[in-house]
């Protein structure tokens, strides 16, 4: 199978934008908020409507396209094969719901588990970052530089807040070995960051679509993602993910085996 990049990224970028308009238009009235696992974990009328208005044009663009969306009633993937769209139709809930600011939209796009695109719109500074292997990383289609491969006592560390109170492998020994912790509450927010070479990577617990659009954004500019054990992510399953340049990476496996 072949995909245009060139025409996947205006279409995933036209979606993006159409989904900025179409949330502000829609925080015109007051928000339905929901819990889903517990107290912390959150869902809108605003995320569910997102997320079907992006299953709407990815299904008709590419009818042929798995889909894995964070709110659908879609059954969950059980493979890779074949071209597959990972949708977070508001990454950060929590953000959204208290802070209107620090929550994101985005996609990845993978072909038999190989990444291919990703995108994250920052919705609140309507900053687009995209990339992946073979398209550039970009913000609002313009060219970034390379982040800088620092080690880890010379760079920020974006943590999952959780993890880094109650130490969850070693976390809190990471933050400490760095130039200092920072928590965003935005995985996509958090890709961002590192992509912008304000952070050096990122330590969380991800489900496939929080790190899926991330993952394809950072394969353009040699992003490590793996688990904690240094093996690859398996975008069938949650789990802990490593992100980050590759020195910082090797610090904090090392760290997280320790
Ligand atoms: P979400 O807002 O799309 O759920 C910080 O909470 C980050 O972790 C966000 O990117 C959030 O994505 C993600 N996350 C994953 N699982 C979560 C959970 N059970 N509760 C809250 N956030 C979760
Ligand atoms: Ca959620
Ligand atoms: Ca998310
Ligand atoms: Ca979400």
């Amino acid at each position: 199978m072949t995909v245009a990049i060139a025409t996947l990224h205006e279409q995933v970028s036209a979606w993006l934008k159409a989904s900025r308009q179409r949330i502000y238009r829609e925080l015109q009235a007051p928000l339905t908020v929901a819990t889903k696992s517990g107290r912390t974990d959150l869902v809108t009328n605003v995320d569910r409507a997102n997320q079907r208005f992006l299953i709407s044009q990815i299904h008709a663009a590419y009818p042929q396209a798995h889909i894995e969306g964070e709110e659908g009633r879609q059954a969950k993937l059980d493979r890779l094969a074949g071209l597959v769209f990972f949708v977070d139709p508001i990454d950060g809930t929590m953000n959204f719901v208290k802070q209107r600011a620090n929550f994101a939209v985005m996609i990845g796009v993978y072909i038999d588990g190989a990444p291919l695109y990703g995108a994250i719109l920052d919705v609140a500074r309507d900053e687009l970052i995209t990339g992946g292997p073979n398209w550039p990383l970009q913000l609002n289609d313009r060219p970034l530089p390379t982040p800088a491969d620092l080690a880890l006592a010379d760079g920020l560390i974006g943590v999952n807040g959780h993890m880094l109170i109650r130490n969850g492998v070693h976390v809190a020994d990471v933050a400490l070995k760095s130039a200092g912790p920072r928590l965003i509450g935005s995985a996509g927010m958090e890709f961002i960051a590192v992509a912008l070479g304000q952070q050096v990577g990122y330590v969380s617990y991800l489900q496939p679509w929080d790190v899926a659009p991330g993952l394809a954004i950072g394969a353009n500019f040699g992003l490590q993602v793996t688990r904690p054990d240094a093996s690859a992510i398996d975008l069938l399953e949650p789990g802990i993910v490593v992100a980050a340049m590759p020195k910082a990476h090797a610090e904090i496996i090392d760290l997280m085996q320790g």
